[in-house]
């Protein structure tokens, strides 16, 4: 398996904060393409572990290329990074793939994850129900963020909303996945949309 050299980390914090005291798992899914590798290499703080495979030809049958021309490997396992968002609370992301024939590996990163964000792309929206459809059946809560690509119709939110077939709580936001701001602020929305749900499930 190659490894694709990682970028140097966003922010050059290696050890963990003293006083952190809340680790929490996210996921960070979504089909082939959609910028997964990019969003957690862009906000991690330590350099993002990446498992990354040239793509091959034999490849190029499963994987759809079409308009992905710039695109030379694919994720086979995962990419790893690392966001303290505070001085309590750090967040560790495992950005899985989203193929078909990755389901069971994908099955297992779910475990102890407390929620994912689901990136789309408004070129292939309909690529994202698969995999809401398998954090739909496992029961765990996600928010959707629109990577905005430089070349895709920029739908208004709430026709994105429409086609996804969103539920009217679950958050969704764009984002800029080359753009440590603008990701961060779409894994805050995420963040925020958790604290509230379990908010409500202690006073229930
Ligand atoms: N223009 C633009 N390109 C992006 C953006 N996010 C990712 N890309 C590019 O899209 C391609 C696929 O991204 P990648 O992170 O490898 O997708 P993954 O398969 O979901 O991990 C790469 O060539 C990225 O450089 C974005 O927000 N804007
Ligand atoms: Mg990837």
């Amino acid at each position: 398996m190659g490894s694709a050299p990682a970028s140097e980390p966003a922010t050059g914090e290696v050890h963990l904060r003293p006083g952190v005291q809340t680790a929490v798992k996210l996921l960070v899914v979504g089909h082939f393409a959609v910028g997964k590798t990019t969003f957690v290499g862009a906000l991690s703080e330590i350099r993002p572990l990446r498992t990354e495979e040239v793509m091959t030809e034999a490849g190029a049958i499963v994987d759809d290329l079409a308009g992905m021309t710039d695109k030379t490997t694919t994720t086979v396992a995962l990419d790893f990074g690392r966001l303290t968002l505070n001085d309590r609370l750090v967040l560790y992301l495992f950005g899985t793939p989203g193929q078909q024939r990755f389901a069971p590996l994908w099955h297992d990163m779910t475990r102890g994850a407390l929620g994912a964000l689901v990136l789309a792309d408004t070129r292939r929206l309909g690529h994202s129900f698969e995999v809401m459809g398998v954090l739909e059946e496992l029961g765990l809560p996600y928010a959707v963020a629109l990577n905005q690509f430089d070349d895709a119709p920029a739908h208004e939110l709430d026709e994105v909303r429409d086609a996804l077939d969103l539920l009217p709580e679950t958050p969704l936001v764009r984002c800029d996945a080359r753009d440590r701001v603008s990701s961060t602020r779409a894994l805050i929305s995420l963040v925020e949309y958790l604290l509230t749900r379990i908010g409500h499930l202690e006073h229930t």
